[in-house]
């Protein structure tokens, strides 16, 4: 344990991967000045390339890394589908920062999407980026070593998280909670939908096109579900505590707009206990793996304590 505390550079892990995922992304969606739609596609590459941190795509590598046991092999096998969630994740915030939505200025660090391309290219933006990913995603021809069987199914997965028994589900319930207050448990379901489905079908997904057995599948699962969760409340505590300018956003949106809270509803403190226990269960969970697991404890650890 002494050793692997040694061996492992986690800002360097995180810089490599997110390096290999917009290397993915560009070549997926490249440039295309020439053509007619133009401005549709410098639209979606400039929400895509604005700086996100690439948890999702990375917790994906992550996963099926502490599968196999071969960064090279895990990446060349699930790529296109860790770009597939970036590009879903990226479109929920262009759709979610809209003047209908959230009406947010900042995102990234810059100006939304629809402040610089007008209101109909950003909700274009959002679905030309949602289309990319299912094309990303059941397109075998990007995958290298997986079953055409296994594909389908991570792509099925994915539609699942990211409609309405997923993240729109959340982003539904959101809405018409705000300003009505709540219980925990209605905010843990809400945290699950919006922002624990994406993350936990990164895991998950991760994980079966690596070709996870059964029982590796199900600890990875649980992983992926306490990540998922205690994302969202450790998003929650930074909107309270957070600064604005490592945020690339507003901070105190939540409270501004009344929205249902961890520290809103049990304070800052037990935000902070909760979000440890949760922890706690993402590291049990993956336990069994040994070191091959390493970056996904890291990257829980991370999840939790990041400041932006
Ligand atoms: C489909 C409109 C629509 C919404 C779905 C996910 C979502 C609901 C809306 C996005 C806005 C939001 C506050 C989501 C919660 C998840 C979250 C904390 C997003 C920010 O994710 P990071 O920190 O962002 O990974 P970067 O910029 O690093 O990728």
């Amino acid at each position: 344990m002494a050793a692997e505390a040694q061996d492992f550079d986690l800002k360097a892990y995180l810089a490599e991967r997110r390096g290999a995922v917009d290397a993915a992304l560009a070549d997926y969606l490249p440039e295309e000045p020439a053509s007619p739609y133009a401005s549709v596609v410098q639209a979606m590459r400039y929400s895509l390339f604005a700086g996100g941190k690439r948890v999702r795509p990375i917790l994906c590598l992550a996963a099926a890394e502490a599968v196999l046991n071969d960064p090279a092999e895990a990446a060349a096998r699930v790529m296109p589908f860790a770009c597939a969630i970036e590009c879903i994740h990226t479109y929920s915030l262009i759709h979610d920062d809209l003047p209908a939505m959230d009406n947010d200025d900042l995102r990234r660090g810059k100006p939304t999407s629809h402040k610089v391309f007008g209101e109909a290219l950003a909700i274009l933006a959002g679905d030309g980026l949602l289309t990319l990913a299912f094309r990303l995603a059941t397109g075998l021809k990007h995958y290298r070593h997986v079953p055409a069987e296994v594909a389908l199914a991570a792509a099925g997965e994915l539609a699942e998280a990211a409609g309405i028994h997923g993240m729109i589900g959340g982003q539904v319930v959101d809405i018409e909670s705000e300003g009505k207050g709540g219980t925990l448990s209605h905010l843990r379901r809400l945290h699950e939908l919006k922002t624990g489905a994406l993350i936990a079908v990164s895991v998950r997904g991760g994980a079966l096109l690596a070709g996870a057995a059964a029982a590796e599948q199900a600890a990875l699962a649980a992983y992926g579900e306490n990540v998922g969760l205690v994302f969202q409340v450790a998003d929650d505590i930074l909107d309270v505590i957070g600064q604005a300018d490592l945020m690339g956003k507003n901070v105190g949106g939540d409270a501004r707009k009344h929205k249902l809270t961890y520290p809103g509803l049990v304070g800052l403190e037990e935000s902070r206990r909760q979000a440890e226990g949760l922890l706690s269960a993402a590291l049990a969970a993956i336990e069994p793996f040994g070191p091959a697991a390493r970056p996904l404890r890291e990257i829980a650890a991370y999840v939790v304590q990041r400041t932006s």
